[in-house]
């Protein structure tokens, strides 16, 4: 390639990935909003912490093998819609549900997907809800949906999956068997604190919905 191609591809790259990045802080000012209102209103704060990230390039380019998708700027548009990401850690299983309606019933918010790993963990027990929506941007040339993936989890559910992607990465996906069944097993410990912490929050807050053993998928 020539360098002015390779300037254009540059140039191409950095229009194709902007509007995630404001699709990105579309939906941080709706969460931070959210956060807000609560601490205001009800006095309480649903949301512990908040995350972004852009997609890397690499990491896009992976993705773009793994799917077998074409390596265009259109079709990868289509075909990965992880691209811009937000992840919502909160104190109790019950909020992640609550901002997770919040969030969907908004006008401008569209549904495009939804993976509950909370009513169905993964086998090796990975919990949280993805949802994946699109919410327009205004450019100077007109709006344009991007969508915008979103997980949702308890402080719970989000430390036992740091933990577990770190150990995936450092051992490039081939985990050594005992380890994955403590994996596993940690993972029911974080569920079983989920339990306990959701009906210390229930008694604490006067709630007479009763003691709850095991967690629904929604509340
Ligand atoms: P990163 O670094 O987080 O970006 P799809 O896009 O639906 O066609 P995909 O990507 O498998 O297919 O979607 P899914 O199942 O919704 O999961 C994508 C993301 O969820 C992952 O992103 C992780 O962030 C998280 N995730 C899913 N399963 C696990 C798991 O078993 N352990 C942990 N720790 N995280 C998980 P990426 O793309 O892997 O990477």
């Amino acid at each position: 390639a020539t360098l002015s191609e390779v300037q254009a591809f540059r140039d191409d790259f950095a229009r194709f990935i902007m509007p995630y990045k404001f699709g990105i802080d579309e939906i941080s000012t709706k969460v931070g909003i959210l956060r807000e209102e609560f601490a205001e209103l009800h006095d309480y704060n649903p949301i512990e912490h908040i995350s972004s990230r852009l997609k890397s390039p690499e990491s896009i380019e992976q993705k773009v093998v793994r799917k077998n998708c074409e390596p265009s700027f259109d079709a990868i548009r289509e075909a990965i819609t992880d691209i811009a990401g937000i992840r919502i850690v909160c104190s109790f299983q019950s909020d992640v549900y609550r901002v997770f309606d919040l969030l969907t019933a908004q006008a401008d918010v569209r549904v495009l997907r939804v993976k509950d790993y909370i009513a169905h963990p993964k086998p090796n027990g990975y919990k949280s809800l993805h949802v994946i929506v699109e919410v327009p941007v205004f450019l100077s040339e007109g709006p344009v949906m991007v969508p915008v993936e979103i997980q949702l989890r308890t402080v719970a559910m989000d430390f036992w999956a740091s933990l577990e992607h770190k150990i995936y990465y450092k051992y490039d996906g081939e985990v050594p068997e005992g380890l994955l069944r403590d994996l596993t097993d940690a993972a029911g410990t974080a569920n079983q604190l989920d339990v306990t912490m959701e009906n210390l929050h229930r008694q604490v807050r006067g709630d007479d919905r009763g003691t709850v053993y095991s967690l629904p998928a929604s509340n």
